[in-house]
Formats: structure tokens, sequence, C-alpha cells
């Protein structure tokens, strides 16, 4: 492990590299722990740079094992190396030269995973952030671009496949037993875009025809035997390239496109040039093994790194502070994909359940930062959800301001514009503005301005002017570093609803800028009247979710049943439904809290059961729907000095009321939502699975016994159904035999595959309370659990921590001090992981004092620990910082 050096990067300091390396030649000698690596690279120093500057190169835990400039020794006095770094004094001040580096390393020692590393006995690498230089000594940084060479040499019988990026140009044996390949990618990519897999594995193969009529060889490679799994994904991948090519005009670039399955991964999959490594979670699935969220998951994400060919690789980022150029842009990609290749108000629902309950709480509390950052200490705790969420969101803005056409526009040139380039935020806004000619000053404050913004929204009509007045005010709160805040340019969607829900169009509107249904709020206070409206008007703001804000507006029952009923934007029904179940779900906290019996608003449930029973509206609509606010999001809104038992005892009352009120609608669902036939993941029938598993989760609230959920799980045939009824089972009856049975049956149908048993854990973990870290402790001593194993880690104590209040926030704290000593432990290993664990604490300033105590005194622990990663030191000591 490389420990904390405490240095901090600023976006201030970026300058160009004083030596611009024009091509890369790799040759790597593959061998389980000792790996021999050539690497010759071709500098010339930039011109205009001081002719006496060294050449330095960085390292992480390197060893030289030979250094040539222009294929001769050097004196050791020409040169230093560290584990860190290597610097090269008295380099050609103008002729282009050539370093030759040796170095050896070991894969199988390689438990951080970032490197090259071995899993399951393939060789893999995972280079993004600075993983490259972990492999040689190298200019680690985006903006240092150039073709690659890359020659495998490897023991034949145990590696018969032999990848890297770009274009095979071939191969052959090569000595005893031996056999090499070479590649050559001639797009020039950035160091952390290189990718290396060797190793046995079956493969899925498919063409792809391009626009322009190329054919393009596409494999997906996984274990053998799970070749069948992979069938979804590759079907996700031929989609993509369709759509990229339709919806933005992209085609792809190479011969071949290739994806690795793995299953020792820190993240979900890894765009690499031409050869993605992914996550085998997203790759396999089949009926008997994935969920419907599993299959939307695998699109999603095969999608996503396919979309980074263009967003990412070939226009790339000059700096790790531009990250969201590529990751909010292609999120929103990705989002856009899913959109239309399902339904899209069900997937904006989706998308912004998961903002509010990730990216919200983050942009609350001590580890915010802006869409663009402008300092880091450990670049790899900069993949949050601000940058992929919040910047995603960003780009959508940008979409909604300019309108369909310009956005198009501005998309299209900057393909144009930046191909090649290692490009800048600034650069992004620049096509959209020049294409548009709309100044997007004020708006980039989105990107530099950390903070959920407030908008307090007031409405008044005035029936003799006939006018509607609406007040708006907002409030970017203050966040680390940043404690004033200039106001925002927030695009408001919004619809003014007749009584019979027909949408009224103003005859003017003055006091803000209204475009098609937008209203740009532009000032800290502003008031738009609406002119020409005849009848008092209902009104739906924030459309769509057309702007990523809190919104304050206190709207009656009444209205927000009408929208419910009526809107044509069907987010903006669902958010309705959601606006009416919140006071209920806090007042029901509070009330719990003091003892007091829980009682729930009938209007709201008769909004929901109309809602439910609505059959022209999607299942999947319908179920989320139905599917309340979590406990999270009711901790997220009543903000501070919260106790998650009481917000999880108002809200199981809550769910009873309407479950008992809903009984005939929650029966007629479940017998009619039956999907019959063969099992299909598209997301009509995923949607009535959903629907159908939401009326059991209500059907069993009114039983005492788990005779109905066992009965649900022995007659699943898709593990949507199984899974979905052995969590009933578990959080509800957690002792009782049926569960016992039902667990035991699980874990032996699936004990050999890992992904299903990630399942098995993740469902325990999630048990309300407080015994649950009993449960969890034990589960660390079964034979199915590993430590190395990330996707294992995150499934059982990752799903504690993040994905059960009650259980993980124990009133003793129990269950920080749990985690601090797991993340202590795992930081030796895999700091990336540590870190990434350790941010389900980041809410801890708003538990109620107790809680928050123990909290803090289990974040001193880990932070007074003598050896922390930089990754976990610079976590908690933002956590920590008053
Ligand atoms: N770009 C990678 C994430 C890399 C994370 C490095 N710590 C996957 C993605 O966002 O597509
Ligand atoms: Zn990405």
């Amino acid at each position: 492990m490389r420990t904390d050096t405490g240095q901090i990067v600023y976006l201030a300091d970026y300058r160009p590299t004083d030596f611009v390396l024009e091509r890369v030649d790799l040759t790597f000698e593959l061998d389980p722990t000792e790996t021999k690596v050539e690497a010759r690279l071709i500098f010339r120093r930039r011109e205009g740079t001081d002719p006496t500057l060294p050449l330095v190169l960085d390292g992480d835990e390197l060893n030289l094992a030979g250094l040539l400039l222009d294929q001769a020794e050097i004196p050791a006095s020409q040169y230093t190396a560290t584990p860190e770094s290597l610097t090269i004094a008295n380099v050609p001040a103008s002729v282009p030269f050539e370093v030759t580096i040796t170095t050896i390393i070991n894969p199988e020692a390689n438990t951080q995973l970032m490197g090259l590393y071995r899993t399951g006995g393939i060789y893999c690498t995972q280079c993004e952030a600075e993983g490259f230089r972990r492999i040689t000594y190298f200019p680690d940084r985006p903006d240092v671009l150039a073709p690659y060479t890359v020659n495998i040499i490897a023991d034949k019988a145990a590696n018969p496949l032999l990848l890297s990026n770009g274009n095979f140009l071939g191969g052959a044996g090569y000595g005893e037993g031996k056999h090499f390949a070479a590649w050559f990618d001639p797009h020039p990519k950035p160091s952390y875009l290189f990718a290396l897999v060797a190793g046995d594995l079956g493969a899925v193969e498919d063409t792809f025809t391009t626009m322009s009529g190329r054919d393009v060889a596409l494999k997906i490679y996984v274990e053998h035997g799970k070749e069948p799994r992979a069938a979804y994904a590759m079907d996700a991948l031929k989609r993509s390239m369709k759509w990229d090519e339709e919806a933005f005009g992209r085609e792809y670039d190479l011969d071949i496109f290739m994806i690795v399955a793995v299953s020792d991964f820190n993240m979900g999959a890894m765009e690499n040039k031409g050869l993605n490594v992914f996550n085998d979670k997203y790759v396999l699935a089949d009926p008997e093994t994935a969920t419907d969220a599993d299959y939307a998951n695998i699109e999603a994400i095969i999608a996503h790194e396919y979309f980074h060919n263009w967003t990412g690789n070939r226009i790339t980022c000059r700096d790790w502070f531009q990250l969201c150029l590529k990751e909010g842009l292609t999120v929103y990609r990705d989002h856009e994909f899913s959109a239309d290749q399902r339904s899209r108000p069900v997937k904006r629902i989706a998308e912004v359940r998961h903002l509010k309950s990730e990216q919200f709480p983050e942009d609350a509390g001590p580890l915010a930062h802006p869409v663009r950052p402008t300092k880091y200490r450990e670049i790899n705790n900069f993949y949050t959800t601000t940058v992929y969420e919040k910047g995603s969101e960003v780009t959508r803005m940008i979409a909604t301001l300019l309108g369909r056409e310009l956005f198009k526009k501005g998309m299209d040139l900057y393909f144009e514009r930046h191909d090649g380039d290692a490009a800048t935020v600034e650069d992004f806004v620049k096509c959209f503005e020049d294409a548009s000619g709309r100044d997007l000053g004020q708006f980039s404050l989105w990107y530099h301005q950390a903070g959920t913004p407030l908008v307090t929204a007031s409405g008044a009509y005035d029936a003799t002017a006939q006018t509607f007045t609406l007040s708006l005010e907002q409030m970017v709160p203050a966040t680390p570093e940043q404690s004033s805040k200039e106001p925002m340019h927030i695009p408001l969607r919004l619809a003014l609803l007749a009584e019979d829900g027909s949408i009224v169009t103003p005859q003017s509107v003055t006091g803000a800028e209204f475009t098609g249904d937008v209203l740009h709020l532009t000032d800290r206070s502003q008031t738009a009247v609406f002119d020409g409206i005849s009848s008092r008007p209902v009104l739906s703001l924030n459309r769509s979710f057309s702007t990523p804000i809190n919104l304050h507006f206190s709207q009656g029952t009444a209205d927000l049943a009408l929208i419910a009923r009526h809107e044509t934007d069907h987010f903006a029904r669902w958010q309705a439904l959601n606006d009416l179940a919140l006071p209920n779900l806090m007042q029901a906290a509070r009330d719990a809290r003091e003892g007091k019996a829980v009682s729930c608003d009938p209007a709201f449930v008769g909004a929901l059961l109309a809602a439910a029973g609505d059959e022209s509206l999607e299942p999947a609509f319908r179920a989320q729907a139905l599917n309340l606010p979590s406990e999270s999001d009711i901790a997220r809104e009543l903000g501070s000095n919260n106790d998650p038992d009481a917000i999880h005892a108002g809200r199981q009352a809550i769910l009873g009321e309407i479950a008992l009120a809903g009984k005939d609608v929650f029966t007629s669902l479940y017998d009619g939502m039956r999907t019959s036939g063969t099992f299909s993941p598209d997301a009509a029938s995923a949607g009535r699975r959903a629907l159908r598993n939401a009326a059991l989760t209500f059907l069993t609230l009114l039983d005492n016994a788990p005779a109905r959920a066992k009965v649900a799980f022995d007659a699943a045939d898709n593990m949507t159904d199984l899974s979905h009824s052995l969590a009933l089972l578990v959080h509800r009856h957690p002792d009782s035999a049926e569960t016992a049975a039902a667990l035991a049956a699980f874990r032996e149908r699936f004990a050999e595959n890992a992904l299903v048993v990630d399942k098995w854990f993740a469902i325990q973990a999630g048990t309300p309370g407080a015994d649950t870290l009993e449960r969890v402790r034990k589960l660390m001593g079964s034979p199915l659990f590993n430590r190395t194993n990330p996707n294992r880690m995150r499934s059982l104590i990752g799903s504690f921590a993040f994905g059960n209040p009650t259980g993980f926030n124990r009133a003793d704290g129990a269950g920080y001090h749990f985690l601090a000593d797991e993340i202590l432990d795992i930081d030796q290993r895999n700091p990336q992981l540590a870190a990434r664990l350790l941010t389900s604490m980041r809410s801890w300033r708003s538990l109620e004092k107790g809680r928050a105590d123990h909290a803090h005194a289990a974040l001193r622990k880990i932070a007074g620990a003598d050896k922390l990663s930089t990754d976990v030191r610079d976590i908690v000591e933002r956590m920590l910082k008053e």
C-alpha cells in the first residue's frame, strides 16, 4: 500500500508536459509473479521548453530493472529511480529520443486491482485513473496521447488468448510452450485507456455492420461454460452501436470491439479502447440467475462503456479535474439510450430516485464538491455520483436550455472541433455557445458551485386580473470551502393545468424568460406573471425534473392529486404522488419517535391506490408509485437529528395502512400481473413483474406469518420473483422455519454461482433491526464469504452499511465500529474499495446526537490509524472536518 503523502493537486497548477510522447511500444513477458515489461517510448522536447529540464516519469511501487537512452546504457549519475518516479537528465534538446524501460511486476500480489493483476487465472489490467504507472514508468496523465503497439508473450496452454487495444497485427509460436501476439492501436490515447488481457476464456462472437458499411467483429469473453449468459450483453452492445449512429451520428472506428468479463473488479466496467473490461456482474445474465434490475444495469453499462468510445476516448480529458466531461456526458448518453429502449418516464423516475438518494446526500454532506472540482488529494475518490449523475443532469439542462436541434448542433460541433483532443469543460460549453449564440456563462456555475440549490416557490391567482403570479427564490447552500454562492441559471419546466387537467397556455409571461414550457430562473428572487388565465390553475413545477434542485412549494392535497391523475408528463405524476407521500412518512417518523399512533391521510392513500389500479398507466410506472420513498429518502427530507428506528417504524405503519386500504387492489394486481409463456427481460414484462411484486409486498404486510411469501418463493420461476420473495421472508420473518428453509434452498441451488451468492448475502445484510450486525458477523464466517472479492465485500458489508439504516445505525454504535475495523483491514489490500465503503458514513452528522457521537468516535478511530492509504485518509479527514 502507498501511504498518504498529503499531497494535493490543484487545477490552477495545470501545465502541459515538457515532453511530447510520439509513440509507445510495449512488450510483456507474462508470468504470474514476475512479469517483465519493456516499454520503448519515443519523446521529443516540447517546443519552447527549457532545454535543460530533465524527463520525469511517474511510477507507483515500481522497480527499475533496465534503462536505455537511444538504445545505449546511461551512467547511474544521469538518472534517479524511486518506486514513485524516474528522472532522466540530459535528454536531447531538439531531436526525438527513445527511452527503453524495463520493470518487473508481480500481478499475483496486486490486491489493489490497479495496474496488471490476476483474477481467476486471467491476467487483466485496470489503469484509470493512475494504474498505468504501476506497470511501467510513464507520463501517466490523460493529456499525453500516443499510438500504442503491444506485444504479449505468454505460456500458450494457460493463456491461449492474448488481447490488447486496437487491431490484431499477428501472432505466432515463441519458443518452448510459449506464443506471442501483437496489437496496434492507431488512435492516439492516454495511458488510462490501455488494456491487456490474457488467459483462457470462452467467447461469444457476432458482427456489426456500421453505417458506412464496415464490418466490426464483436467478441465477449467469459469463463468457459458461461457463454450463453453473455447473449443479452451482446444484444445490448449491438443496440448501443446502432443507437449511437442514429442518435449522435457516431460510428465505431476499429475492426474489432471486445469485452472481457472478470470476477474481481473494483467498479462496474472500464472503457479501454476496443477492449472493455467488465465486472462480470454487468455481463452475465439468464432468467434463472439475473433480476430485471440486473438486465437493465447490463444494458445501461454496456451502452455507457461503448459510448465512451467517442465521449472519453476519441475526445478525452485534459486533466482529471475534467472527469465530468467524459463521465457526466456519457451518463447522459446512456440515460437517453435506456429511455429510448424502454419507457422514457419510468427511466426518468428511476434516474431521479437514484440522484436524490445518492447524489443529494453527497451534495449536502462533508464530501460535497463541484461537478468540476478544483483540487483533489486522491483522484479515485472523485468518481462520485456528483461527477457522474449531477454531471449528467448538467448536460441534460444544456439540452433543455438549447432545445433538441441546437443541442445536436452543439454536440456535432464538439465532435468535429475536438476529435483527437484532450479537452476541458470550457471547450465543451463553448461548442454549445457557438452553436446557439446563447451565453452560458451563468449556467456554467452548475459546474463550479457545489450544493443542491433550494428553490422556494409560491403562486397566487388573481381572478379579476386573470393573472397567475409565481414568486421564486433560489438559495445555494454553503458547502465545504464554498461559503457564499452566486445565483444560478435554473431552467424550470412547468405547466399550468385547468381543473380538467388540460394545459392552459398563457397569453404572455412577464418577469422571467419563458420559452416552450421552460421558465428561466436566473436571479436570487424573481416574480413571473402569467397573463390571460381564466380560472385558478394548478401549477406543475419542475416537470421531468428539468433541474436538480430541492423544491419548497407547498401545494394542497387536491392540487397534487389532480397532477397525479392528469399530468401528461408522467414523471410529474409520480412526483406528485411522492409529494403526497412524504409529509405522511415524515410525520409518521416524528409520531413513532414520540410513541404516538401513526396515521395516514386518506386522500394520499386514495390517490396512490387510484394510480396503482389505473390500467391506462404502464405497470412499471405503477410499481414505481407503490415503491414509496425509502427510509433514507425520509431521513434526507427530515434533514437532521434523525432516528433511523423511528423512521423505519413510522414507514412500516404507513405501509400497513395502505395495505389494509388497498387489499382488493393488491390482490387483483397480484393475480392479474402474472407474466405467461417464456421469460422475456423486456421492459414491459419487467414492469409487470415489478408491479406484481409491489402488490405482494403490501399483501404480506397483512399477514403475521410467512406463508404467503413462502408460497411465492416456491412458485417463482425467475430470479426477480425469487429474490423478491426471499427478501420478504428474510426481512419480515428472519427467524421463521420457512425463512431458514428458503435461505438453505437458495444457497444450495446457487452455491456455484458467485453473482447469485452475492444476492444471498445482500438480502440477509439488509434485514432491518439491531440483530443484523450479529448475522453479518456470522456470515463472514461462512465458507462462501471471500474477503478478496470486491463484489462479495460489497454484497455483505456494502449492503449492510449503505442499505440497512436500522441495522447499521444501531443505537449503541456497534455498526460504525464494525465498519471502522473492516475499513482498516480492507485498506491494507484494496484502498479503493475501503474508501468507497467508508462513504456510507457521509451523512453521519444528520443523525441524532447519541448515534452521531458513536459515528464520530468510529471515524476518529480510522483517522488515528498509523498506516492509511491516501484514499481512506482523504475521505475520513473530509468527513471529520468541522
Ligand atoms: N471510467 C471507468 C471508471 C474508472 C474508475 C477509476 N477509479 C468506468 C466508467 O465510468 O465508465
Ligand atoms: Zn464512464
